[in-house]
């Protein structure tokens, strides 16, 4: 069993939020922003709480995120679930050593760049995974000399962290440095083998100058039980770390669990005490092993435990489907091979307060928020165009189970954002002319299940967040 947290997490406002999160409507916000723009009397046909992760997550605060495999995003139940529920990306593999610079100063960005694109258009963060690993490292690295190896080290740093710069959230600099078992010692990689224990170190520190603005993460598996050897490993290092000024802003926590490491009565312990030392956790790589309700009630405290640390930032399980999770034969994820919602995904939206979305099928559905014959929208946004001062977005409006004959939404743009354009709709403005709400031009009849879409430029004015979505009603 997992100890229950007592305390109830402190609400958070995410810096960015993403796609999903916008379209699944906070609600409450969403009230607000409308009553502030006095245009609403009632909510019809809308949902009382988020249906999809991300929308769910961000009424608390946090994001919940996926790993991505390139190579299965032309697969379009993957992706329309990926879209539908996730607001943060990291590269399953893209972004790692051998991917990146299979030799030495050759660097081939493609792939981990349509990952990176596709996360931009969707309005969703993006975690970097992972600068310097022993694991998945070209030969030719461990063949350096000390000093070739670390001017390639930091050289690696420099040139991956240039690449994306601004747009990765938090970045996985070192990964998994530890050995397993009751030692507590350094593993023996070859980074430590050639640059020794000030190689972590060093690795922040070049980290940081390369990107100011992105979370510089020590990220691990095996750290989950207080009591363990390794978990105090990386605790002394990071309080050491943050005693001496050593540049570190988070802890991941990879978070595989099975049967054989299962999630410790003590999670939300070591979560706290890890915060405590003045650095975010985030759970990274999170999967678990098995089915039904186990599986479901393990998630469930997971979820929880990062919801009773207020420095709990956000949740990434480590793939979409268990069809193609790096253990597939365990199930380990949320939805399985058809893409349907598993009970294990229902035990996350408890935990979350959410709703489940109403239907167990994932790929096709839009995240409908309501049912029966209700009338009922969803809204969804993408942006479509960039320059160097403005983007183009477009909200699709989507009709639920019923037909429905009139809908409106709110866009809500942060200062010193504007629009300066709408196309396909019919806006009227609140006062402070930050909260935009559509109506459609004309008739707004919609079939079951049918979308129309509006378009609007946003004068960035230094600010590139994507504007978020009120829930759509309908009548
Ligand atoms: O092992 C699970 C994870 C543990 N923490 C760090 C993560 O980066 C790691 O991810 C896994 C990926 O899920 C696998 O997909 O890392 C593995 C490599 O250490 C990845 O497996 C590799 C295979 O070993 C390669 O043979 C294969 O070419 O995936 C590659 C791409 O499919």
């Amino acid at each position: 069993m997992i100890d229950t947290p007592r305390t109830s997490p402190e609400p958070r406002t995410p810096g960015r939020r993403g796609r999903s999160a916008l379209r699944n409507a906070l609600v409450v916000g969403a009230t607000l922003a409308l009553a502030a723009a006095g245009t609403v009397t009632a909510l019809t046909g809308t949902a009382s709480a988020a249906s999809t992760l991300a929308g769910a997550a961000a009424e608390q605060g946090r994001y919940f995120g996926t790993a991505i495999a390139a190579g299965r995003m032309g697969e379009s139940d993957y992706m329309s679930v990926l879209n539908r529920e996730f607001d943060s990306i990291t590269a399953e593999n893209a972004m790692k050593w051998d991917a990146l610079q299979p030799s030495r100063n050759s660097f081939n960005f493609s792939t981990a760049d349509r990952i990176a694109n596709h996360a931009r258009s969707q309005g969703m963060k993006l975690r970097g995974h992972t600068l310097v690993w022993h694991s998945q490292l070209p030969s030719w690295v461990t063949s350096l000399s000390t000093n070739d190896l670390r001017s390639t080290m930091n050289n690696h740093i420099n040139r991956v962290m240039g690449q994306y710069k601004g747009q990765v959230h938090s970045w996985d600099v070192v990964n998994e440095a530890f050995e397993d078992g009751s030692s507590g010692a350094r593993r023996n990689s070859v980074f430590q083998q050639r640059l020794g224990n000030g190689f972590i170190e060093e690795a922040f520190r070049t980290a940081r100058a390369a990107d100011p603005d992105a979370k510089l993460c020590y990220n691990d598996y095996n750290t989950d039980n207080w009591n363990h050897a390794k978990t105090q490993a990386v605790y002394n290092m990071v309080r050491d770390f943050k005693a001496r000024g050593v540049p570190i802003d988070c802890v991941g926590f990879q978070a595989h669990f099975n049967s054989g490491n299962p999630v410790p009565s003590n999670y939300h312990t070591t979560l706290q005490n890890f915060a405590d030392l003045g650095v975010d956790v985030q759970i990274t790589e999170l999967d678990i092993a098995g089915s039904g309700s186990s599986q479901a009630e393990q998630f469930k405290g997971v979820t929880q435990a990062c919801l009773a640390v207020s420095r709990c930032t956000g949740i990434t399980v480590w793939g979409v489907t268990d069809k193609y999770s790096w253990r597939s034969s365990d199930t380990p994820l949320l939805f399985d091979g058809n893409y349907n919602k598993k009970p294990a995904y229902q035990g996350v939206m408890e935990a979350l307060g959410g709703s489940d979305g109403g239907g167990t099928t994932g790929g096709t559905d839009g995240g409908t928020t309501g049912g029966g014959d209700t009338a009922s929208c969803t809204v969804t946004y993408e942006q479509t165009e960039r320059w160097g001062d403005r983007f183009n977005g477009r909200v699709t409006v989507r009709a639920g189970s019923a037909p429905i004959t009139n809908w409106s939404t709110t866009v809500t743009v942060t200062s010193p954002q504007k629009i300066s354009a709408t196309w396909n709709g019919t806006p009227s403005w609140d006062s402070s002319g930050n909260v935009m709400t559509m109506r459609p031009s004309g008739n707004g009849t919609l079939a079951a299940g049918s979308s129309t879409s509006f378009g609007f430029t946003v004068m960035a004015n230094g600010n590139w967040n994507a504007p978020r979505l009120g829930s759509c009603t309908a009548s």
